[in-house]
């Protein structure tokens, strides 16, 4: 493990936990949170790569990785089918979903995701992890609930065309410059800067 994070630490790029899936090998999760992420990837990214180039950088710091410690790299966004991102890192660093779907983390709240997965053939010893409270039992308040313009999160579940339908509209101007305003509502963790969070919302929502 040790190995994995001198390599992608150069990258902003954090190891995210490891399990043991049930068909057996090692899943190892690599991600982000902070400003590592976007720091690095400012200094490597390419305009051929548009438009999905956070993809093509990861493709390319992650597959010379992959091959230095023997693994098979996957990464989120390959699909549909998709790899189960979220399961993994459910079963790897005890995550639970927020109210918004998206996995609260104890220290990073909202503001992390994952962009790869090695995979190993041979069952490895997985890094401690202690398990922590997650926030959202202690939270009354939810604010993350009634902070969008849209209120695309019901009971129903998310409405992603009426979210994305916002966020592309005139009004829509602060969640596409700043980020999601119901992710911004939660008190756990601190925000992507506005340049990522814009970054990844003209991503999701068509505009890049
Ligand atoms: C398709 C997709 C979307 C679609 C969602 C469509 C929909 N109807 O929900 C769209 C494009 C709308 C979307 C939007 C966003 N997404 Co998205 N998305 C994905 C993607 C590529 C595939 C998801 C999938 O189908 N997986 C396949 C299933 C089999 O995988 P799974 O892990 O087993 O899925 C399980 C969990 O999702 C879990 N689960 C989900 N919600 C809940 C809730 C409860 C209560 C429980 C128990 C379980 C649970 O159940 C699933 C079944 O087992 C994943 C990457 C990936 N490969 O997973 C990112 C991913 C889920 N998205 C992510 C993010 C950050 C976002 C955005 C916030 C992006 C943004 N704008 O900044 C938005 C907003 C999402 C929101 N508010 O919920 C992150 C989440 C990281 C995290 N912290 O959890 C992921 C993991 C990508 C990444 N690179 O890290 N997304």
């Amino acid at each position: 493990m040790k190995a994995i994070d001198n390599y992608i630490h150069p990258h902003g790029l954090l190891l995210r936990g490891a399990l043991h899936p049930p068909e057996g090998g090692t899943v190892v999760l690599v991600g982000n949170a902070g400003p590592g992420l976007w720091q690095a990837f400012a200094r490597a990214r390419r305009a051929e790569d548009r438009p999905h180039e956070l993809d093509a950088w990861t493709r390319r710091v992650m597959e010379p990785v992959a091959a230095a410690v023997g693994a098979r790299v996957v990464f989120p966004f390959e699909g549909p089918p998709y790899h189960p991102f979220q399961r993994w890192a459910m079963a790897a660093e005890g995550l639970k979903p927020s109210p918004v779907g998206v996995l609260m983390h104890p220290v990073f709240g909202l503001w992390h995701a994952y962009r790869a997965a090695l995979l190993f053939d041979a069952r490895l010893p997985l890094p401690e992890s202690a398990p922590a409270p997650h926030p959202c039992d202690s939270c009354d308040a939810k604010p993350c609930l009634s902070a969008c313009p849209v209120g695309a999160f019901t009971a129903g579940g998310y409405d992603v065309a009426a979210c994305r339908a916002h966020v592309r509209s005139a009004a829509g101007e602060a969640c596409r410059a700043g980020g999601c305003l119901a992710r911004h509502a939660c008190p756990v963790g601190e925000a992507y800067a506005p340049g990522q969070a814009a970054f990844h919302m003209a991503a999701f929502a068509g505009l890049s």
